[in-house]
């Protein structure tokens, strides 16, 4: 069967984001801060797979996923390689360098483009990836001991827990706008995984609200 999150009623979405109103740029990014890092329920390897495959599931096909890059549908119970998978820290960590347009075709995954440093997604996900890069820089901010994941407009970079290349990923969120499986996916991953939810799928305006205009 397909397995389709519990759409949340408007009041319901709007007590999640309380105290976000009226507000833009840093007192937003904080706002959201608070509200997505706390009440999350970590997940282990195999807990993140099984939400995965539950989160990206073929409508088509139940027993496949749809995987992030290559657009296939696969057999859910197959891990696939890094790049193929549709994880939001796989987004960050594994990603090719940084997300930028250009380059020539990926021969593994078409419609896909690749350079010496940075990947451009197919056109259907690009804004599926920027909204992923969005949140986990509202997400980790330094706390715990952990890195502050940040956005930035280089390709080229030192070190540093940081990804661009954010003029790239303002326009992505911008023209590949959240479907309905994309918020079916937040769905899943908010009311039986990860207990939280990505606001940019919630509202793709909050991204230039937050990083268009302030410089992180
Ligand atoms: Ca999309
Ligand atoms: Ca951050």
């Amino acid at each position: 069967m397909l397995a389709v999150g519990v759409p949340q009623s408007p009041a319901a979405a709007a007590d999640y984001y309380a105290g976000t109103s009226g507000k833009s740029g840093a007192a937003l990014k904080k706002a959201l801060h608070g509200i997505i890092a706390t009440h999350v329920t970590m997940m282990n390897y195999s807990q993140v797979w099984a939400a995965l495959k539950e989160a990206d599931r073929d409508p088509a096909y139940p027993e496949n996923v749809i995987t992030l890059y290559t657009g296939a549908s696969m057999p859910g119970a197959q891990h696939g390689s890094a790049r193929t998978q549709r994880n939001r820290a796989y987004v960050w960590a594994k990603s090719h360098g940084d997300f930028d347009d250009g380059g020539t075709p990926s021969p593994a995954a078409p419609g896909n483009h690749t350079d010496a440093d940075s990947w451009e997604p197919r056109d259907a996900v690009k804004g599926d990836v920027a909204r992923t890069i969005f949140y986990m820089a509202v997400r980790y901010e330094g706390g715990d001991g952990g890195p502050d994941l940040e956005v930035d407009d280089a390709t080229s970079r030192d070190k540093g827990p940081r990804i661009g290349r954010l003029s790239a990923l303002l326009r992505w969120n911008a023209g590949d706008p959240p479907d309905h499986f994309e918020r079916n996916r937040n769905e899943v991953i908010f009311s039986r995984y990860q207990h939280n939810r990505n606001p940019f799928i919630d509202h793709p305006e909050w991204v230039d609200a937050i990083f268009g205009t302030a410089q992180w």
